[in-house]
């Protein structure tokens, strides 16, 4: 066969990014595990419209988001989303929702003290990711920093009425539940302060795909030649360094095999590996043979890779009013200043955030959609659907004080943290690990630039985007990157 032979694993945005982007090659498989393409762009029915079980928003839909320009593209987004206005808007990875905060005395909380604590809340946050580049932190976390902050702060709160000031701790402590779901982990003391600056959050108000966000890796997909994609074709070892040949032709020798878990195997010059940091952590010791070098092995253990959980409801009828598209919850006996209950089957469902209002009910139903994060968001995932309705119901009687509060008519959630092909949500820079880190995990191997056989390895997916992590857009990047990287190997006229 005439030209490179590339595998990539992985069709995920950063898997189908790369096959979009690559030129020059020989041949192109992108072998998938699942049975779908898009990993964690995932849209399912539910009630009477769709539902997100992954990205959930553009975040930052502007022209500098290629996610928002391919999209736009393909005429996927609302009218809403194409306004200048909205491209403009900077809302600082924060968009503002009309919401009501629940207490877990069974009230709605004062507006007042709710923004109080929120806009302190925001301005120590801001000033966390001030510390980017600083030799000496004030914290290695920072959940550290932000609670330092706060204690400093306490006797200053609400005035210094004892019931006010306990109620602006709570709201503080919801804050920071809030900011676990966002960097994808189970408590910010894990989140390294340092590097916290170097996320990059683009302008624009945050949107939805009204035909679902699956609807971008389904346009991708439909886009490559028949044939590319291999679904339900899970790869158990990539064999690298090596010289193999296929069966009665000993004219060409490659010097990976990517082996899969039916058997079949590949040979191939280039292989893009776009699995989740959560596989990595996992199985990077067998993944590969030989194993990673050291200095990126150290990276994957480093990196943070949490969960992020939504659990969906369906209501008959609506309790909220109809302008209301966020119920935030808030436990009135909570503080940051306390250890949280290590007690998770008592508290897990504590943890959940509150609820988004899925819009509009006209194509969606009565759908709220929770977000859970962290260890509660892993034990969720092993209760019943049952449990979990159940559980929500008590919630949500709890905090609107009405005991009679109907059921709701049916529950699906995510449960990212047990998919064998992720093992978790997105990727984070923990306390011991830095921007580098993302740099190793990104460097193709062999790490020898005068390598005969350069570009073996090549490391894609929104763990090693440096600035756009976690994020749809930093996984798009990143396979467009390394497509770039093996063309210009190619050169212009290679593979032709
Ligand atoms: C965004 C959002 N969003 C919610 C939830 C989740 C995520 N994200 P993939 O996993 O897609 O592809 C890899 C493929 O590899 C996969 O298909 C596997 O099956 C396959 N594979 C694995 N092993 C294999 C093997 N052995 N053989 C073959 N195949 C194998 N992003 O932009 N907006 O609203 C959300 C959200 C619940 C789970 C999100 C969001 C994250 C994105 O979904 C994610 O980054 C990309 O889809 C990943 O694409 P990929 O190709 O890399 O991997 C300061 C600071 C703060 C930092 N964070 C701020 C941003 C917050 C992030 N936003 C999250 C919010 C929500 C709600």
């Amino acid at each position: 066969m005439e030209g490179r032979r590339v595998v990539a694993v992985g069709a995920g945005l950063a898997g189908l990014g790369a096959a979009q982007r690559l030129r020059g090659h020989g041949s192109l498989r992108l072998l998938e595990a699942a049975a779908r393409p898009g990993g964690r762009v995932h849209t399912r029915p539910f009630a009477s419209g769709l539902v997100e079980m992954g990205a959930h928003w553009i975040h930052g839909p502007s022209p500098e988001n290629p996610v928002f320009r391919l999209a736009t593209r393909y005429g996927l987004l609302g009218p809403e989303a194409a306004r200048e206005e909205n491209q403009r808007a900077e809302a600082g990875g924060h968009p503002p929702l009309p919401s009501v905060t629940y207490g877990s005395s069974g009230r709605a909380l004062s507006r007042q003290a709710v923004s109080e604590a929120r806009d302190l809340f925001d301005a120590l946050l801001a000033s966390a990711r001030a510390f980017r580049g600083a030799k000496d932190p004030p914290a290695p976390s920072v959940g550290q920093y932000l609670r330092a902050e706060i204690a400093r702060r306490v006797p200053t709160l609400a005035g210094g009425d004892e019931d006010d000031r306990r109620l602006q701790l709570a709201i503080l402590a919801a804050c920071l539940k809030l900011e676990c779901c966002i960097s994808g982990t189970h408590s910010m003391d894990l989140v390294a302060l340092e590097p916290f600056g170097e996320y990059v959050s683009l302008p624009g108000l945050d949107c939805t795909f009204p035909g679902g966000y699956s609807s971008l890796p389904d346009h991708i997909l439909s886009a490559l030649p028949e044939g590319t994609v291999l679904l339900s074709k899970p790869v158990r070892t990539i064999r690298w360094r090596g010289s193999f040949r296929e069966e009665g032709d000993e004219t060409q020798d490659f010097p990976v095999r990517v082996e899969c878990e039916d058997g079949d195997a590949f040979l191939a010059d280039h292989v893009i590996i776009t699995v989740p940091l959560g596989f990595l952590k996992e199985r990077h010791q067998d993944f590969f043979e030989p194993p990673l070098p050291e200095r990126k092995a150290e990276a994957i253990r480093r990196l943070g890779f949490g969960t992020n959980n939504k659990i969906f409801l369906e209501f008959e009828q609506p309790f909220w009013e109809p302008q209301q598209q966020l119920l935030e919850a808030v436990w009135e006996d909570e503080s940051p200043l306390k250890e949280p209950s290590a007690d998770l089957e008592a508290n897990w469902f504590k943890k959940l955030i509150g609820f988004v209002v899925l819009q509009p009910p006209e194509q969606h139903g009565h759908v709220l959609c929770g977000f859970i994060s962290g260890k509660e968001s892993e034990y969720m995932e092993t209760l019943s659907d049952a449990v979990v309705l159940g559980t929500m119901t008590h919630v949500l009687r709890t905090l609107t004080g009405n005991p009679d509060l109907p059921a709701p008519r049916s529950v699906l959630r995510s449960r990212w943290h047990s998919a064998p092909y992720t093992r978790g949500s997105y990727s984070y820079v923990a306390v011991g690990s830095s921007g580098d880190d993302i740099d190793v995990l990104a460097q193709p191997l062999p790490e020898d630039p005068e390598d005969l056989r350069p570009l073996q390895l090549l490391f894609a997916g929104e763990a090693t985007h440096r600035t756009f992590y976690s994020t749809t857009h930093g996984a798009l990047l990143s396979g467009w990157r390394e497509a770039e990287r093996l063309n210009q190997l190619f050169g212009p006229g290679a593979g032709k």
